[in-house]
């Protein structure tokens, strides 16, 4: 048996020239590694010579350390008996914050996602905050995927027996209790120490489909560990230059019984979100950089650490790539971040089963139209070529989807299912796991009500006569303030904390 290694020995290497940390108990030789760290040497340094375990966990999968540095980099079990420990002072920010997190109103008085996402501004750190809600350059695609929701009106049928309303749904051949899933969103761990995870464990409980992003802040085995028996997950991918890198994933990804390979294509490069952006110049740290990166690459830096993490994806990923994909995984293919009918052609030419409309919630290309509006593009172009209806191709929408009323709608329109990405992680953010079950249950009650308003009792009997889409590809400019409404009535209300 090797000898443990002392803290003493580790806190020699306490500089840029030779650093050492311990991360879980084992030390490592992060030397050489200090400038390719996404998230900065700096951040690194604090803890050289010291156990940086706290510091690492809230934003790090447990791997990345492991499968990033050389083996010859990992020196062994310390002996922790003899690690002074790292008291860390707060900071009055962090004060302020876990006071309010300690005001928060009981979950039962959240009444819908935007109240989630109110508390969740105050609750998260200033850089997860403008990093979770900005969106690109002028976020106008951002503020549309909302408003195009407003433009679509309903057409209610009455006097339908609708005592009893059912809402399950198939999405991809796979049973959901509800016809939205919840999308993929990178760094998680950011907004709560159990990111991803809550989602995971709320969507096992209530029988909703959850898709894994790439870049998830536990590892992909790590979520898929924490499933119910039977519970469905997707996976979202972003391409590798390394290819082989990338059929690891995908292969990896079948193994453990994943339904469904969402391949992001919105994002040769991504966004510039300069929130965040200038988040990340006024700190140290660029945190989000710890992501589960795919193994063993280095990263570049100097347009902000998000960034950094995306140098991964493979701005070369064209159409002739699909046919590789196909040839090795028999899961099904949907393309994401589809943004017109063309393409959508080109996806059903190359064979893949789906595509998501989308424009990744506003945080690629500004003024990129909204999933929901290009849909009725979509299945208009795609009726006139006999190629809509069609069992064995999906077509899915994200982006602004905060109610029921929204998912509705979408359906109506012809989407095959919803994907609800932010309306879900700031319930956590704000909640934990509770957050994301209520989030569920407050769809699920709206579902209910809308479905009986409109005159449904079934998914099935909702058909575009629902509803009138006439508005949706007009723009409307910004108008003069409602002068009387905005004067003589009061505001609507979201939660408060309580004597905050
Ligand atoms: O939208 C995003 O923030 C995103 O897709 C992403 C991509 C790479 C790294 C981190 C996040």
């Amino acid at each position: 048996m090797t000898a443990l290694i002392s803290g003493a020995a580790v806190a020699q290497h306490n500089s840029r020239e030779s650093c050492w940390i311990i991360i879980h108990g084992k030390a490592y030789d992060v030397t050489e590694f200090l400038e390719e760290h996404p998230g900065g040497a700096a951040i690194i340094l604090k803890y050289a010579g010291k156990d940086a375990t706290k510091a690492y966990d809230p934003i790090h999968a447990s791997d990345v350390v492991t499968t990033h540095l050389p083996k010859d980099k990992h020196l062994g079990l310390v002996d922790l008996s003899t690690v002074e420990e790292v008291i860390e002072e707060k900071t009055p920010e962090q004060r302020r914050r876990e006071a309010l997190w300690a005001a928060r109103p009981p979950v039962s008085e959240i009444l819908n996602l935007y109240d989630f996402e109110v508390l969740s501004r105050s609750i998260l750190a200033p850089k997860t905050w403008y990093y979770y809600s900005s969106g690109a350059d002028d976020e106008i695609a951002l503020r549309e995927n909302h408003n195009a929701f407003q433009r679509v009106w309903f057409r209610p049928r009455v006097l339908r027996n609708v005592s009893e309303v059912d809402m399950t749904h198939s999405i991809l051949g796979c049973k959901s209790s509800m016809p939205f899933y919840i999308s993929a969103m990178a760094l998680g761990k950011l907004g709560h120490p159990d990111g991803e995870l809550c989602l995971t464990r709320a969507a096992g409980k209530t029988g909703i489909i959850q898709m894994i992003s790439t870049f998830a802040s536990f590892t992909f085995d790590e979520i898929v560990d924490a499933r119910a028996p039977d519970q469905v997950l997707f996976s979202q991918l972003y391409v590798n230059q390394n290819r082989e890198l990338t059929r690891k994933y995908v292969q990896n990804a079948e193994k453990r019984g994943i339904k469904g390979l969402f391949i992001t294509v919105d994002a040769p490069q991504l966004g510039r979100r300069e929130k965040d952006l200038r988040a990340k110049n006024a700190d140290d740290g660029g945190s989000e950089a710890g992501a589960k990166i795919q193994e063993g690459q280095k990263v570049e830096k100097g347009e902000g650490h998000t960034r950094a993490i995306s140098s991964f994806i493979d701005p070369c990923l064209n159409w002739d790539d699909i046919k590789w994909f196909q040839g090795i995984t028999k899961m099904p293919i949907i393309l994401k971040g589809v943004a017109t009918w063309e393409d959508t052609v080109l996806a059903i030419e190359a064979g893949v089963q789906g595509v998501v409309l989308s424009n990744h919630g506003g945080r690629q290309l500004d003024m990129a139209r909204s999933g929901l509006e290009v849909l009725v593009e979509v299945i208009s172009e795609l009726k006139k070529r006999q190629l809509w209806p069609n069992p064995n191709f999906h077509i899915f929408i994200d982006g602004g989807v905060r109610r029921a009323s929204d998912i509705l709608k979408a359906l109506a329109l012809g989407a095959s299912a919803v994907g609800i990405g932010k309306g879900f992680l700031y319930s956590y953010c704000a909640y934990g796991q509770e957050g994301v079950e209520r989030a569920i249950d407050i769809l699920r009650d709206e579902m209910i009500m809308d479905m009986r308003m409109l005159g449904i009792t079934k998914l099935s009997e909702l058909v575009p006569e629902m509803v009138d889409a006439h508005g949706l590809t007009t723009h409307p400019v910004p108008s003069p303030e409602h002068v009387l409404y905005n004067n003589t009535y009061e505001k609507l209300q979201l939660a408060q904390f309580r004597d905050a």
